[in-house]
């Protein structure tokens, strides 16, 4: 997500970023090449005027181009602005205090809607602790009602349906009443589609909303339909109040530009962005780290909050514990290897490291190398693994006749393994943040 727009506007930036000193007319044209990489990113031209125009007012102040690193400021201010334009310091969903939190699902037919009940259900329960009820109400195709029962099976939240016979607007009411009485803590509500934004289609969600009243009514936008997305949300936001966006589809858009123009033009908030046809695959979106990964200065946060999910604190720190006594084995490098793996695929969670995002064109992160060398950790005997130092020629040839491999690849593994060892070593005594601090997020 966001490829294209972060090249382009990292390319604009590049000049600026690397001088030393800066004159008005330098900004300018910068900002003359950020007004073009925004517009061939599909943000809208609305939006690209204000944009550029607040950044060149707050970039060409004294405060900016007299400062000792004026390149960087600029940058700073292109991030700050961004942020801005994406809803600045981001909001979440706000819990009822008495009964059931009532979110309504609403867009357009295709946009993502019911895989969003499914993602945000899994959020809720997996990161809240919630207990999360789906309402099927989405009576238009018959089959819509089973998909939402698989996809609240895979969730792990109840689904309340009524089959198709029924009026939808009733099946919203009966499943919040029993929501209610299973004291469950938030009822999603699935809700029908139309391919166009139609006077039925609002008059339909207007009267759930009387029946249900929702907390939230999250409008689910498609990413990949460009200016479309923006219109239809325009349009929702003219008929049917909403409160909140979701950006779907973010995965298959690679020039972003709609998806940064929806806050700016209807004023309501992104919540959430879904990035693939997979539950997991969802994330609460953040302004700020967006902007920043974006701008190629990584989003190390994120990737923590995803680290944290996977590894608890007694591992980290009996992690931490064997780095600093250099206790860290090849045993310990395979269960990491497969912990980091097991947060999805290798490319996107190195995207989030800052440097790295503009770089991994170039920068082949191959899943099958690591597919390798787990074959070849895996060939070796526990006490190898425990003590590589061991691992002398006749060993190297079993192990690299026991993975496939050849005796290059294992005495390189061996090698590197032990530079890592090093460094891990250096890491812990120095003043880095330790395992344990960042996977419990203090
Ligand atoms: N690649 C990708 N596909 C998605 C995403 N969200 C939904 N989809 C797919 O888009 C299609 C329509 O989604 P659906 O939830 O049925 O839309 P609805 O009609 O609004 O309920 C399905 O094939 C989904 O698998 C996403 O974030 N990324
Ligand atoms: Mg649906």
């Amino acid at each position: 997500m966001f490829e294209t727009l972060g090249e382009r506007l990292q390319g604009a930036l590049g000049d600026v970023r690397s001088r030393g000193a800066l004159t008005e007319e330098d900004v300018a044209k910068a900002m003359r090449q950020v007004r073009l990489a925004l517009l061939e990113a599909d943000v809208n031209f609305k939006v690209v005027k204000q944009f550029t125009a607040a950044v060149k007012d707050r970039a060409t102040g004294a405060d900016v181009l007299e400062s000792l690193n004026p390149g960087q400021q600029v940058v700073k201010v292109v991030a700050d602005e961004l942020t801005e334009l994406m809803g600045g310091s981001g909001r979440e969903l706000v819990l009822s205090k008495s009964g059931p939190t009532v979110i309504l699902m609403a867009g357009l037919q295709g946009s993502g809607k019911t895989t969003a009940c499914g993602k945000l259900a899994r959020y809720l329960k997996e990161e809240k602790g919630l207990d999360v009820a789906l309402a099927a109400c989405d009576l238009q195709r018959p089959a819509a009602v089973d998909q939402l029962k698989t996809v609240g099976e895979r969730a792990g939240a109840t689904v309340y349906e009524q089959g198709t016979g029924r009026d939808p607007v009733d099946v919203a009411e009966w499943a919040l009443g029993q929501a209610r009485a299973e004291r469950r803590d938030v009822l999603i509500v699935d809700t029908a589609g139309r391919l166009h934004v139609d006077a039925e289609l609002m008059d339909q969600l207007a009267k759930v909303k009387k029946r249900t009243k929702p907390h939230d009514v999250l409008l689910v936008v498609d990413s990949m339909t460009g200016q479309d997305a923006v219109n239809v949300a325009e349009a929702f936001a003219e008929a049917a109040e909403f409160d909140g966006v979701i950006l779907s589809k973010l995965d298959g858009d690679a020039r972003g530009g709609a998806a940064l123009s929806v806050k700016a033009l209807t004023g309501k908030p992104i919540l959430f962005a879904s990035t693939g046809e997979k539950l997991d695959a969802f994330e609460r979106f953040h302004p700020d780290r967006m902007a920043q990964r974006i701008l190629g200065m990584g989003d190390v946060l994120t990737l923590i909050e995803k680290a944290e999910q996977r590894i608890d604190e007694r591992q980290a720190q009996e992690l931490e514990r064997k780095i600093r006594r250099d206790q860290f084995t090849l045993d310990d490098f395979l269960e990491q290897m497969q912990q980091v793996r097991s947060m999805g695929p290798l490319q996107n969670l190195l995207k989030m490291l800052p440097g790295v995002g503009s770089q991994l064109g170039s920068l082949s992160v191959d899943d099958k190398e690591l597919d390798r060398l787990q074959a070849i950790i895996t060939s070796m005997t526990p006490e190898e693994r425990a003590n590589p130092k061991i691992i002398d020629g006749s060993r190297r040839r079993r192990i690299a006749a026991g993975s496939g491999t050849n005796v290059q690849a294992v005495s390189q593994l061996v090698k590197q393994f032990a530079q890592m060892r090093k460094l891990m070593k250096q890491m812990a005594r120095g003043k880095m943040p330790s395992l344990a601090q960042i996977a419990s997020g203090r």
